[in-house]
């Protein structure tokens, strides 16, 4: 037996190490990782403690969702005491307090108008609501032809059939067959010949908006829904939208009567240095879905805000009837709105919501100390968000990004790779001695890998 996974079993109090064949484990290389396990068995604040023992500095927030760090009292707290008093409710024809109150406290954090929140599981159920709810806006208003929903090439959005289909990742959709129908891509703002080592948003890109206006000329804008897209692409690497950029897919959304949906699973929360990344950038969709830091990431939990007059239409017919056919067995569930009450008092207790517009300055700076290091092509940065781009290993994509995460992951540092690119997203809470820890592990992993 593996001694990590003995150790495994004694940090968990279990006699017996854990069989590793039964899971088969998501988004994971698992005949490597059955080589060699990653076990994390505890997490406090900045930090995870692995199976071994080790301290693990956590530099992507779990999975870009453990804004307020690791444990944090008022949540835990909350949690156990929700289990404890309601499990579950039935979030169809009935409901409860909480439900309730999150979607009051998460429409106030929203851009004015933006006050109807629709409580999901996840992300990716967050984006089948959403562009559920824009084609069936569209089709209660009379106009049923509006019904083709627009993607960006490299945007990810969640790993459902229409999340695939709108998002622009090639290894998340070749395999699934066709897809859904009627669905078309802008091209992605990702361009390293204009705008490598910006500093915050790149200068140049702000036209690639106007490639939706090739859509609507192609579809004509008659049968367009919506269009959605990340403000900031954060699984496909870290893309930043070039300055004016997001504020021209508003225009040209208004003046062609397509909704403009945020998918702010990722710059939801803080990420940003505002509370999302529309209060950010300045501009507001008509359609925001949200999942990730909305319980801190510790019971799952999605949600799509909209504004008031899509669902307004939505509201006619007679009264007795369901007006949106949709929803999810566990959309509010108690636990998961008890987590998410008590994460949005951490993060105003503790003004967390903000901390990333504090800390960019010297995380960017940080981060860009890296440049010039061995395969280092491009380095990002926006808010608490970073990513340092490689160059790939000839003949083997990937690989050498996924040996930097090996290498900082046993020097103590976890970070996240997509492609050839590293990211980081630290907790919110993150010190600037960390921060200088971060870029130090990388730094001589980008060394050793070299
Ligand atoms: N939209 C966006 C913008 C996301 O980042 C989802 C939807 C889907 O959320 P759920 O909760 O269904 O996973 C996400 C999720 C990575 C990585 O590799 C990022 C995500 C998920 C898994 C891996 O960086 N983001
Ligand atoms: N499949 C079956 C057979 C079901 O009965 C249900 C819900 O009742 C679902 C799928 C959907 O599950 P959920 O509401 O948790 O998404």
């Amino acid at each position: 037996v593996d001694p990590a996974l003995m150790h495994a079993a004694e940090a968990i109090g279990s006699t017996a190490a854990p069989a590793l064949e039964a899971y088969w484990m998501p988004f994971t290389a698992n005949r490597q990782f059955k080589k060699a396990p990653r076990l994390l068995v505890r997490a406090e604040g900045m930090h995870y403690r692995d199976a071994d023992g080790r301290e693990v500095l956590d530099g992507v927030a779990g999975l870009w969702c453990v804004n307020a760090g690791h444990a944090r009292p008022r949540i835990v707290r909350a949690i156990q005491e929700q289990a404890a008093e309601m499990d579950f409710a039935p979030p169809f024809q009935m409901a409860h307090p909480k439900a309730f109150e999150l979607a009051e406290r998460v429409a106030t954090l929203a851009p004015a108008g933006m006050n109807k929140v629709f409580f999901t599981n996840s992300g990716s159920e967050a984006v089948e609501t959403a562009l559920k709810m824009a084609i069936a806006y569209h089709r209660m208003r009379g106009d049923a032809s509006r019904t083709r929903l627009i993607g960006r090439e490299r945007g990810y959005h969640g790993v459902n059939f229409g999340g695939i289909s709108v998002g622009g990742m090639v290894g998340n959709r070749k395999l699934f067959g066709s897809l859904l129908a009627g669905v078309d891509h802008i091209r992605h703002t990702h361009d390293l010949a204009r705008n490598a080592f910006s500093v915050g948003q790149p200068e140049h890109g702000a036209e690639l908006a106007d490639d939706l206006e090739r859509l609507v000329a192609l579809h004509d804008a008659s049968t367009i829904a919506a269009l959605i897209v990340e403000p900031i692409a954060g699984s496909t690497g870290v893309l930043l939208p070039p300055k004016g950029y997001l504020q021209r897919l508003r225009e040209i959304c208004d003046r062609h009567g397509i909704l403009l949906i945020f998918d702010e699973v990722i710059t939801g929360f803080g990420r940003t240095g505002s509370a999302f990344g529309a209060t950010t950038f300045g501009v507001t969709p008509d359609v925001m879905t949200l999942a990730k830091g909305i319980t801190n990431g510790c019971v799952p939990m999605g949600a799509v805000l909209a504004r008031q007059g899509i669902h307004d239409v939505f509201m006619n017919g007679p009264e007795h009837l369901v007006e949106f056919p949709h929803g999810y067995t566990y959309s509010s569930h108690p636990l998961a709105c008890a987590a998410g009450l008590a994460t949005l008092d951490t993060y105003a207790e503790e003004g967390l919501l903000t901390r990333a517009a504090q800390l960019q300055a010297d995380f960017g700076a940080a981060l860009h100390s890296l440049q010039g290091l061995p395969n280092v092509i491009d380095i990002r940065n926006f808010g608490l968000v970073g990513a340092v781009e490689l160059a790939p290993r000839a003949g083997e994509p990937g690989k050498r990004a996924f040996d930097v995460f090996l290498d900082c992951y046993e020097q103590g540092l976890m970070v996240r790779v997509t492609g050839d690119t590293v990211a980081l997203a630290p907790p919110l809470i993150i010190e600037p001695a960390q921060i200088g820890q971060i870029v130090q592990t990388l730094r001589g992993a980008i060394q050793r890998t070299a």
